[in-house]
């Protein structure tokens, strides 16, 4: 199954946990399952080892139904969730038969689809973040449907990372230079950051 994402998807993350922490509160997923994979980051709310529980907690109950549609799947996050810090999150669901993405946020994780041959600051579409934190209070969930096509890279960042790197980054590089280069070139070093970028191959190639 693993090496099936490898097909679908060329991928990467980079992150740094706050200055002073041992482990991070911002988890990335990328889980395949038949006919597409779910991906996206997930941030425990502030920082250290309660936010990295809550953190967990989510991505084990998102990797759980990863092919489930995004609304329910938030929803039984949610409720697992309660009792912890909650998190922030922006999910997509890929359909490689369709070559189509669902796409879902909840809080201040920024996600953006830079479609393919796009010049800096160009033909880049921002996944609208609605208020909320899952396990405390979500908000009305109104997922987002976008084509996909050969070559389109998928960008998610938490807000460890400064948002002006949505317009200044070059996103030609591979996704493990490119999400190196952002973390290390925008990382605000006050809280937990990660970087997830992938790059859409699709199945027929
Ligand atoms: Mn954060």
């Amino acid at each position: 199954m693993e090496n099936e994402v490898g097909t679908v998807l060329d991928w990467a993350c980079a992150g740094v946990a706050l200055p002073g922490e041992t482990e991070s509160g911002d988890l990335h997923v990328v889980k395949h399952f038949e006919g597409g994979a779910l991906v996206g980051v997930v941030d425990g709310l502030g920082h250290g080892p309660e936010a990295a529980a809550a953190a967990r907690k989510a991505v084990a109950a998102l990797e759980q139904h990863p092919e489930e549609p995004l609304i329910p799947l938030v929803r039984r996050c949610h409720e697992h969730l309660r009792g912890t810090r909650g998190v922030v999150m922006s999910i997509a669901s890929l359909d490689t038969g369709n070559n189509s993405a669902s796409w879902l946020g909840v809080g201040n994780v920024e996600g953006i689809l830079v479609r393919e041959g796009s010049q800096p600051g160009q033909r880049i579409h921002r996944i609208i973040g609605w208020g909320g934190v899952v396990g405390h209070k979500l908000p009305e969930l109104r997922p987002a449907s976008l084509r996909l096509k050969e070559g389109d890279l998928l960008v998610f960042a938490s807000d460890g990372i400064r948002q002006e790197f949505v317009e200044r980054s070059d996103y030609r590089d591979q996704p493990q230079r490119l999400a190196d280069r952002i973390c290390t070139q925008f990382g605000t070093r006050a809280d937990d950051a990660l970087v997830l970028v992938l790059r859409y191959r699709g199945l027929n190639r």
